[in-house]
């Protein structure tokens, strides 16, 4: 059977890497894209090791000159999308709005926002042409309601859902498919890079509960890539079990 190819960006850490690996394992070939060549690399090696045929690619999301380009090169096979996940993203700071950083707020909104519009405006008319394709928008529970501190990655999430819901609506007379997965607290890098490399305080956000994995995010991920073809997961809220929603969390 024809293997299919997915596009995973932020594919080096977290989220994007556990889909890497289980898209791999689910028979996928891969197009990784990430910033940093040497972790793009050990990724890369997972899933070649899990059977993926890859192809790298380096750029920042927020770059929209060097993601025109990567994809303008896809050639052959390659060219043929089959699955985007737009994973890419961050959350900076957790202070009150009214004391954030402003060039924080421009780095979460360039790549939450406007990153992945970038990503989905450079590969989805491929995918209305062919009738075929399926996108999928990491979003977060962080988009159903804002927390404290969260305003503006809240923000970021919730323009996930209307941009997703959107799509959905533009692309609704093709067989081209529109999910958004909504994870709750997953243990990654994400924290870490919240905090700015503050690894107690980070720490302190998983404890007392057992939180999502990255694998957990991407079975479910790759589950809606799966279904068939006319069914569309339109949108899935992940949530470790003793998480209720954003803010109500018990813990240990
Ligand atoms: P990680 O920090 O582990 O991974 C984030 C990934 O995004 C990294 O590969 C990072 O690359 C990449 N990335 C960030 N900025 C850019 C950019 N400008 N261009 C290209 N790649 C970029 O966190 P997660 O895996 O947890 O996060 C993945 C997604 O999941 C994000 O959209 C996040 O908002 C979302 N999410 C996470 C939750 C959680 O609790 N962890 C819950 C809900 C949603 P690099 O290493 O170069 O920075
Ligand atoms: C990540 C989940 O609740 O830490 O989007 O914002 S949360």
């Amino acid at each position: 059977m024809e293997r299919k190819i997915a596009l995973i960006t932020g594919a080096t850490s977290g989220i994007g890497e556990a889909c890497a690996r289980k898209f791999a394992e689910g028979g996928y070939d891969l197009i990784l894209t990430g910033r940093n060549v040497e972790k793009l690399k050990a990724v890369e090696e997972q899933a070649r090791l899990r059977g993926a045929d890859v192809l790298p690619l380096v750029f920042d999301v927020r770059d929209r000159k060097a993601a025109t380009s990567a994809v303008e090169s896809l050639q052959g096979k390659w060219a043929v999308i089959d699955v985007l996940i737009n994973n890419a993203g961050l959350a900076l700071g957790l202070e009150k709005e009214y004391e954030g950083d402003m060039d924080d707020w421009e780095t979460m909104i360039d790549t939450n926002i406007k990153g992945l519009l970038t990503m989905t405006r450079l590969i989805v008319p491929r995918m209305v042409e062919r009738n075929r394709g399926h996108v999928i928008n990491i979003g977060s529970v962080a988009g159903d309601a804002a927390y404290a501190g969260g305003n503006v990655y809240c923000a970021t999430k919730a323009a996930v859902k209307a941009i997703t819901d959107g799509l959905r609506i533009d692309v609704a007379h093709t067989a081209v498919r529109v999910t958004n997965v909504k994870p709750g607290l997953v243990e990654t890098n994400f924290s870490v890079v919240r905090f700015h490399g503050d690894n107690e305080r980070a720490d302190n956000v998983y404890k007392g509960i057992q939180p999502l994995t990255g694998d957990d995010i991407a079975d479910v991920t790759l589950y809606a890539a799966n279904a068939p073809e006319h069914v569309q997961i339109a949108e899935v809220l992940v949530l470790a079990t003793h998480q209720a929603n954003g803010t109500v969390i018990d813990r240990d």
